[in-house]
């Protein structure tokens, strides 16, 4: 595929290297982004320079950023909301003079995405991220001491502990922010962003709520095609867009992957797609990601390539979360060999379909 990418965290915070990636056959671009500026801040120009500098040096482009994290004062809709939002319309526009097409981020209150299992083992002795609803304890606290335990030192994405040393605080001041308040913020944030989107040409691909359910009583707004026509709605621009995450959307068995990618790839909404697999471990849903292949999980990953090929899917893509194995320690869900292995498996579906329909 001609965008396929690969997610890093930069030279300073992730033990993969440029040089690696560059080595993955079929990969061109890498999804980067600034991990040293805090949310709601204005990325500065200089550091967006250096970034994109060292991965074109490596020989790989830099086109998709994930994420741009939103303040939560913008998804509570304080009235310090209004300089976070011009803050982020200047970030997009520094982005985009360094030639950045796509942000990815995400509207869920709080927690990023979540998983109470870091290290789930597999019977082939590798291990993988698992959500399993019954080890959630009522006290949000475990959850991110057991993140914080288990992640090998590294900050993991959305898991920032500045912000969640003031857990008791942020859940008061989303009190009273139910799914209609959410959605009425998320409004007013894409009604002012847009239009600077559209003038410099970077396209926002909202990611899906991980797992895809309200957690801890906090609302979620885009768990399914339904979240998605509703968020299309509120404001109608291809520039008001989707990531449409494999995985997040399947981890509710109800969701039919293949069908939503259709609907949203023709509307032009999905510039970006994480591609992976999950395998549910009961009825109740509870799942562990798994290797990309469909012979190791729940999902069609055939159907979902052959989806992006007959809407003529021309995007970003990037294999997400894989298991770790051959020893590797890491990041979790972010390592090197399992993920590379995604890319040569979605690359050869890809071959596969399209000369299929030659
Ligand atoms: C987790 C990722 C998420 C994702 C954000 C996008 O590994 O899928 O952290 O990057 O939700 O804003």
């Amino acid at each position: 595929m001609k965008n396929m990418g690969f997610r890093w965290y930069g030279s300073k915070d992730d033990p993969i290297t440029l040089q690696q990636i560059r080595q993955i056959p079929g990969t061109t671009q890498v999804v980067g982004a600034l991990f040293d500026v805090p949310v709601g801040a204005i990325w500065p120009k200089e550091k967006i320079a250096a970034l994109k500098k060292q991965v074109e040096d490596a020989g790989l482009k830099l086109e998709v950023i994930e994420s741009v994290n939103i303040h939560d004062d913008i998804k509570i809709g304080l009235p310090t909301r209004d300089q976070y939002i011009e803050n982020y319309k200047e970030t997009i526009k520094n982005l985009a003079a360094y030639g950045i097409k796509v942000i990815c981020y995400n509207f869920m209150p709080i927690f990023d995405w979540l998983r109470t299992d870091l290290h789930y083992q597999l019977p082939d002795g590798s291990n993988d991220m698992a959500f399993q609803q019954g080890k959630l304890k009522d006290n949000p606290q475990d959850i991110i001491d057991s993140v914080r335990n288990d992640s090998e030192g590294y900050v993991l994405p959305g898991w920032e502990p500045e912000r969640l040393a003031t857990i008791e605080k942020l859940f008061k001041a989303y009190a009273d922010v139910d799914e209609r308040k959410l959605r009425e913020n998320m409004k007013y944030f894409l009604d002012a962003i847009i239009p600077t989107c559209e003038s410099y040409g970077v396209r926002m691909a909202m990611h899906p709520d991980d797992p895809p359910r309200p957690l801890f009583g906090l609302p979620r707004v885009y768990k399914n095609a339904t979240d998605m026509r509703i968020i299309e709605g509120m404001h109608e621009s291809p520039y008001n867009g989707f990531t449409i995450c494999t995985g997040s959307l399947g981890e509710n068995p109800t969701n039919n992957v293949p069908e939503i990618i259709r609907e949203f790839v023709k509307k032009d909404r999905a510039p970006f797609i994480h591609a992976r697999n999950i395998k549910f471990i009961n009825a109740q849903g509870d799942f562990h990601e798994s290797a990309h292949l469909s012979s190791e999980g729940s999902l069609d990953m055939f159907e979902i390539m052959k989806a992006l090929y007959d809407t003529g899917f021309d995007g970003y893509i990037r294999p997400d979360h894989g298991r770790m194995i051959w020893g590797e320690q890491g990041r979790p869900g972010y390592g090197l060999y399992d993920r590379a292995l995604g890319i040569t498996y979605l690359n050869g579906l890809w071959e596969a379909i399209t000369k299929d329909h030659q």
